[in-house]
């Protein structure tokens, strides 16, 4: 341990600390716009200024703690200094706040009213060229040049999408060799856009064609939610989790107008009824191993882009979201039809990566008016836009709804029912969970003793957890990572014999979808762990909480797709649609 005296009090902290955790571990605020602990320690945007004695004005993120330094983050000095480069920061960015999706959560937004700075002189930078089809959108004239883009894809994705080119104060943040961003590797993660300090990195505002699908009397608009946004929606709309409940955001998507609310945990089930039935029968093939989940689309696209040799592994099952698309879209094809309206489905998402799934074309199955799959002429897609938890926030302050004061309500029925099997798929490790309590049953006729099919215990020195347990006979090896560099290294273990399992869930955001591209920002604090409990909780309180007795589920398969995986779960749930 190394002691400091800091703002003059005695603080220790292990050898090597920076400075900047240090301070943050007394409870001493140090302001930063390019700190990533860990991963961006470059001390560029000389925000974290703090004063050394004897050594003056130090960075507080590549400084490290020595035993018996004096520091204050406290003096006018340091003050007057961080003003300055925070004015510096200031003028190379196009601060057009009022219209910025990023104004609430914008770090330099905040520390700029906080130090009561100028507006940048004029000419204002140029937005820059950009896809704006993307489902990742840039603002380059926004971007100040922080770097924290660039480590989080690169350390922490294992994408390496973002590169800089120049020196100094014309240094710039590019995509790597200046690659259009759609053929950059980018597997739409957006973690990237949820360490942005700004409005530089964004996801494509869908909310302008859901407004006006929710204004159009000729169409029936449907939504559906997925697990993790029931633990993260409230945190933009000021609501605390325990307010934040599932009946308050059924009555909140009402209240917006949309004619049928879902929920995406019914879906959830469904997949586990069709992923559980396909495990099982993988089991007793000679296919090698192992099978991967595929309902992460972000994991998906990192599997088709950069390592697609595992791709054939991938479960044919299509995931929860697309799924509930499929089956709202064959379920209410009559009743819309019979009111001579258009069905326009929509999911809200913690998720960017969605906005490209529910355009992928090999999962638009649905033939228009349903009835029977196979014209594939007809098909459109399941679900016909994502919005992220950030838009449907924002979509419920434009709209004024004041959703603390709304009377809980239910989803809609049919397909209204769920279990905490279904909960669960938003955090790491709760896909494999609902998978092995109802693969465990298929096989047993028994539900398992759920701390059998725990996930939440960390595997020591590797990236990823993995554990054996029995279903019937056969003993199988489960493992779960999140985040793509850890999934790397599992694909890299797997790849040379040195691990070898049976299932494989991988999430692409660090810690699932709780934590995904489109959730709320909190700049520099990780919310996934609190927003994991709020799903635990869920879970534990919930009266069913395996998938194959969901009640609306079992309804499913006696009324149209008669068991897992037959022709017709086939022809709608899966990729492979010839069964
Ligand atoms: Fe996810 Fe999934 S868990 S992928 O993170 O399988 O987005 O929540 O909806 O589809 O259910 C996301 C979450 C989500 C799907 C489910
Ligand atoms: Fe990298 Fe993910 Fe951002 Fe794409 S979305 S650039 S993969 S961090």
């Amino acid at each position: 341990m190394v002691t400091i005296t800091l703002n003059g009090r005695p603080v220790e902290a292990p050898a090597g600390t920076m400075l900047a955790d240090a301070a943050a571990q007394a409870g001493v605020d140090v302001p930063t716009l390019c700190y990533l602990k860990g991963l961006n320690c470059i001390g560029s945007c000389r925000v974290c200024l703090v004063e050394v004695e004897g050594a003056g004005l130090v960075a507080s993120c590549n400084t490290a703690v020595q035993d018996d330094m004096v520091v204050r983050t406290d003096t006018p000095a340091v003050a007057a200094a961080r003003r300055a480069n925070l004015q510096a920061v200031m003028d190379g960015h196009r601060a057009v706040c009022a219209a910025c999706v990023r104004q609430d959560t914008c770090a330099l937004r905040r520390l700029a009213a906080d130090c009561n700075l100028a507006d940048p002189p004029g000419p204002l930078p140029e937005k820059g060229a950009w896809d704006e089809a993307f489902p990742l959108q840039r603002d380059a004239s926004k971007c100040i040049t922080c770097m924290r883009c660039v480590a989080v894809c690169r350390e922490v994705q294992h994408c390496n999408v973002w590169d800089f080119t120049g020196a100094g104060p014309s240094m710039k943040v590019v995509v790597r060799d200046s690659l259009p961003i759609s053929e950059a590797g980018c597997t739409l993660c957006g973690q990237c856009v949820t360490h942005c300090p700004t409005g530089a990195l964004t996801a494509r505002d869908d909310t302008g064609c859901v407004l006006e699908a929710i204004l159009d009397p000729a169409v029936m608009t449907v939504v559906q939610v997925a697990p993790a946004v029931r633990a993260a929606w409230g945190e933009g709309v000021g609501l605390s989790h325990e307010a934040a409940t599932p009946g308050r955001l059924a009555a909140s998507l009402h209240a917006l107008g949309f004619d049928k609310v879902f929920d995406t945990d019914f879906a959830a089930d469904l997949t586990i009824m069709e992923e559980g039935s396909e495990f099982v029968e993988f089991l007793g093939s000679d296919r090698p191993r192992p099978l991967f989940t595929s309902c992460c689309p972000g994991w998906v696209r990192f599997v088709k882009l950069h390592c697609p040799q595992f791709a054939a592994r991938l479960s044919s099952s299509k995931s929860p979201h697309q799924m509930m698309g499929a089956v709202v879209k064959n379920t209410l094809a009559d009743e819309a039809a019979a009111a001579g309206k258009r069905l326009f489905c929509v999911s809200v998402m913690p998720c960017v990566a969605k906005k490209y799934e529910c355009d992928v074309p090999e999962l638009a199955t649905a033939p228009a008016g349903g009835g029977d799959v196979g014209d594939v002429a007809k098909a459109v897609p399941d679900v016909d836009a994502v919005l992220t938890v950030r838009e449907f926030d924002r979509l419920l302050r434009t709209v004024g709804v004041n959703c603390a004061d709304l009377p809980e309500a239910s989803f809609d029925n049919p397909l209204g029912a769920s279990t905490g099997a279904g909960t669960i798929f938003g955090r790491t490790g709760g896909v494999m969970e609902a998978a092995l309590r109802s693969a465990a049953f298929l096989v047993t006729g028994e539900n398992p003793d759920f701390s059998a099919c725990d996930t939440t215990a960390a595997t020591p020195e590797v990236p990823w957890m993995s554990r054996e347990l029995a279903i019937g006979d056969v003993v199988v090896r489960i493992a779960v990572a999140s985040g793509l560099e850890n999934t790397a290294k599992l694909l890299a273990a797997l790849e040379s014999g040195e691990a070898s399992f049976d299932f494989v869930e991988i999430m692409a955001c660090p810690g699932g979808c709780v934590a995904g591209g489109g959730q709320p920002i909190h700049f520099n604090s990780e919310w996934g762990a609190r927003r994991a409990d709020v799903l635990n909780r869920l879970d534990a309180a919930d009266a069913l909480r395996c998938s194959h007795e969901n009640p609306d589920v079992q309804k499913l398969y006696a009324d149209w797709l008669d068991k897992p995986l037959s022709h017709t779960a086939h022809a709608w749930l899966h990729t492979d649609q010839e069964g």
